[in-house]
């Protein structure tokens, strides 16, 4: 295409309601339309930027007719509601999701090669909107597609980052951050709501009034504007909000008389605080200064999102006819970890201070209203905030901690008082006299009607270790919801090819919303003409990624070899490390094979990709060894194609959906019971990509439901962890000769000069949290070199291989988020379905 662009004359109508499959030329009309009269680039210029936005409005505009009819509907019928509230979302490109999930990519397809662009550049335009981190905010995106196509009355929350995590760069240093201005030219999708804004209390004090009631008074008070992300469900008009709050300073806080005065900076003070509250997710907490933004950014959540809901309550029915204890019949809050875990206080202030209502029937409705879902069990995770933090930024709320922790000990005391000896490490209130701390996790597990795990091994963990004694309290609240994806976005829109074949195959394409259909493809496991389509769409996919990878990388490989992936945040516990040293084992031995020898092996590409998080000092250095090693084996003559080293810079959903569908080996191997679940292992294997991977998280349910011989398995498993860490630690370990090779390498500087020492050191049996081979690489490491070699065989039998990989999509209808959301929607949340006609 050329790179400038013109409309060609064609007619321009606003919006079409619900325009049909059929109907490119009235959405090329409307697209058309766009460009000239909502432009926010020269109207005379049509490139494919212009051209982008443009489109967006258009979809637009279908999404606002939508939303609102989802809106007036649920107004009607006023069903009982689910408001999920997360700190993250990770929700991508809107634009491809949006017309697939409207069955309208035909006509926007047709449209815009009338107006002269295509469908495929258009879409390249599009930012990810990047309001998140890692897995939990990925399972948040894939929840709303769930409950906006299962027609569930619900809402997300959550907060508008204006530079989300950060952005990373790979260059000789390693990883480097920068900031991600994801709204640089404004993001189309969202909808400023000016008549939806809350004010947001910080500091003051907590007044008592005569009556006795308690009221939180003075300090600075901000407000909380709405943005409203409409959330189209597939082949239906139900079409939710994602609700995402931004901080500002009231407008009469800007002074005037400063202003004027000369000092202008001053004049703006609150403003500039607000616009800290919202600018980065996980803003660094060394600091007391740290510390207070983040609790500040969580009560800005928490806060805005029940003042909205508790508003809704009310405007749903007459002023005469609130009933308090209705409120649960109607309401259900999900939170989502526990950084929205200010939703508990919040709710009992609301109810007890602003409402009149007295403590136990305020303790009642929320506890009857909240439910918490954990998803790690990393100590350091599990949030713990300084009481003396929290009293200064929000007091009335530690008040109410306070108060819920007094009476869980009175109640424990006098109905259980077998656990009297334990109450100190339940308590709500770690009052450690030096370092007094809430302990946010059990402030949820207290203070919910209902708490959930992400797949059955870690919530049989919860049960048993994490909370097991709050697990003997009450032993109904604990649960378990094992993760899903959407099929949509992870299998029907990033690999069309692959989903054609199977709707040719089943003989019809129900499977998109009934994901267990997907078992219909056992039949054909060994059909010769399957075979040969399932490794065609396969390769188109290597071949298209291939391409990525030489644009973003500079490194060619070839689609032949096998596309071997490990895609996650980088942390020692999900081990990259483990990864690389098997890559040095690997490339050791092939510079030892002679010429003859070195024809068997199977040609491989190790792809990583992941953020490390900035402060987190050996994730980096994990980064920089992977590059060390991409280097020198990349650029090695003797091993030319046979084993290329690759890290995908700054991976995103929109790097994860040109990955996961060309990839053919995929690595989940994080020390067992570590990794609550993973949800990046469903969507490989839902597209057919086999696992090696440790009896993990959901791994071990992925498992059992493609079968075992077609999961590549090895490592220790969960129970033995702790025995194998005292034996390491005990020096009680002989390690493999084929590992010390491994390290040997890197210390041998045959991947550069880098100090390497505090990595390799964490290898060894010292001392310490993160030493002593805490994360066991060393143990698993012979059983994973194995399980490479077992690969490498498989992969050479293309008839088995294609075989396991059938069977890996036949198997993967479990792991659709429709199915999590369904078992929410009964078990937890009490919800119905309300769909609008
Ligand atoms: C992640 C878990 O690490 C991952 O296993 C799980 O699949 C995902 O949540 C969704 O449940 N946890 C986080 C986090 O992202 O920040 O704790």
């Amino acid at each position: 295409l050329p790179e400038t662009t013109t409309l060609p004359p064609t007619r321009s109508v606003p919006a079409i309601a619900h325009p049909t499959p059929e109907d490119a030329f009235g959405v090329a009309a409307n697209i058309k339309y766009h460009a000239q009269y909502t432009p926010h680039f020269s109207p005379f210029k049509f490139d494919p930027e212009q051209a982008f936005y443009s489109t967006a409005e258009s979809v637009r505009d279908t999404l606002i007719q939508r939303w609102n009819d989802t809106y007036a509907h649920f107004h009607k019928i006023d069903p009982k509601q689910t408001y999920y509230i997360s700190m993250e979302y990770l929700q991508g490109r809107a634009l491809t999701n949006a017309i697939g999930n409207l069955n309208l990519t035909d006509a926007y397809a047709g449209a815009l090669s009338k107006l002269g662009h295509g469908l495929e550049i258009i879409m390249e335009q599009e930012r990810d909107a990047a309001l998140g981190n890692g897995g939990l905010g990925r399972l948040a995106s894939c929840f709303l597609d769930s409950l906006a196509t299962l027609n569930l009355p619900a809402w997300g929350y959550g907060l508008r980052y204006k530079y989300g995590l950060f952005a990373q760069r790979i260059t000789k240093k390693g990883q480097e951050e920068y900031a991600e201005d994801w709204l640089e030219k404004f993001s189309p999708w969202e909808i400023v709501r000016h008549d939806v804004v809350y004010p947001i209390r910080f500091f003051g004090k907590v007044q008592a009034e005569s009556d006795g009631s308690r009221k939180w008074v003075g300090g600075e008070v901000m407000q909380a504007l709405a943005y409203d992300v409409p959330i189209p469900g597939y082949m239906t008009k139900n079409t939710i909000s994602l609700r995402i709050w931004e901080a500002k300073a009231p407008p009469q806080d800007f002074d005037l008389y400063s202003f004027n005065s000369g000092e202008h900076e001053k004049a703006a003070i609150l403003q500039s605080k607000a616009n800290q509250i919202c600018a980065v997710l996980y803003p660094g907490d060394a600091t007391e200064d740290g510390k207070l933004l983040r609790l500040k950014q969580q009560y800005l959540l928490c806060s805005a999102s029940l003042q909205d809901i508790i508003a809704r309550f009310k405007e749903r029915r007459p002023k005469h006819a609130i009933k308090w204890t209705d409120f649960p019949n109607k309401v259900a809050v999900q939170m989502n970890d526990t950084h929205p875990t200010l939703a508990i206080p919040e709710l009992m202030r609301i109810l007890m201070d602003e409402e009149g209502l007295g403590w136990d029937e305020a303790w009642a409705i929320t506890g009857s209203t909240v439910a918490y879902t954990n998803h790690t069990v990393l100590p350091e995770a599990l949030e713990k905030w300084s009481q003396v933090v929290m009293a200064k930024l929000l007091p009335r709320h530690m008040e109410i901690i306070a108060e819920i922790d007094k009476q869980f000990c009175q109640m424990v005391k006098s109905s259980r008082p077998d656990l009297v000896s334990k109450l100190e490490q339940m308590r709500v209130l770690d009052s450690n006299p030096h370092k007094p701390l809430v302990r946010m996790a059990h402030l949820c597990v207290v203070s919910s009607h209902t708490v959930n795990g992400v797949a059955e091994l870690h919530s049989d963990i919860l049960k048993r270790e994490l909370f097991s004694d709050f697990c003997s309290l009450w032993p109904n609240k604990f649960q378990n919801k094992t993760n899903g994806v959407t099929p949509r976005r992870w299998l029907c829109f990033c690999s069309p090819e692959l989903s054609a074949i199977i709707t040719k195959w089943l003989q019809t394409d129900k499977w998109v919303t009934n994901l267990d259909l997907l078992a219909g493809l056992r039949q054909f496991a060994d059909d010769e003409q399957l075979h040969k389509e399932w490794e065609a769409a396969k390769f188109a996919n290597k071949v298209r990624l291939a391409e990525y990878l030489l644009k973003v990388t500079g490194v060619k490989v070839d689609p032949t070899s096998l596309f071997d992936t490990q895609v996650k945040r980088i942390h020692e516990y999900k081990r990259q490390f483990l990864n690389i040293l098997g890559v040095i084992y690997r490339y050791k031995k092939m510079k030892e094979m002679g010429p003859e020898e070195r024809k068997g092996v199977v040609p491989r590409v190790v792809m990583f990709g992941g953020k490390a998080f900035a402060t987190y000092a050996q994730a980096k250095r994990i980064v920089k060894l992977v590059t060390d090693v991409g280097s020198v084996v990349n650029n090695d003559p003797d091993i030319g194609n046979l084993l290329k080293v690759v890290f995908v810079p700054n991976y995103n959903v929109t790097a994860a959906e040109l990955i996961i569908p060309a990839s053919e080996l995929s690595q989940h191997i994080s020390t067992a019971g570590m990794e609550a679940s993973g949800t990046s292992n469903m969507k490989f294997a839902l597209n057919g990509c086999l696992i090696i991977g440790t009896l993990d998280g959901a791994n071990v349910e992925i498992r059992e439901e493609i079968g075992n011989q077609n999961f590549f398995l090895f490592g220790v498993q969960a129970d033995d962890v702790p025995r194998c860490r005292e034996e390491r630690m005990a020096g009680h370990f002989t390690p493999d000769p084929r590992f010390e090779e491994a390290k040997q390498m890197i210390r041998s500087k045959t991947f550069g000069d880098f100090d390497y020492e505090p990595l390799l050191d964490s290898l060894e049996g010292n001392s310490g949290y993160g030493r002593g081979d805490y994360f066991l690489v060393g143990v698993d490491f012979p059983s994973y070199i194995e399980a490479q070699k077992e690969i490498d065989i498989a992969y050479k039998d293309r008839r088995r291989w294609n075989h396991s990989s059938i069977l890996s999509t036949a198997g993967s209808g479990k792991f659709s988020s429709d199915r999590t959301i369904s078992q929410y929607a009964t078990d937890i949340w009490n919800i119905q379905e309300c769909r609008v006609p």
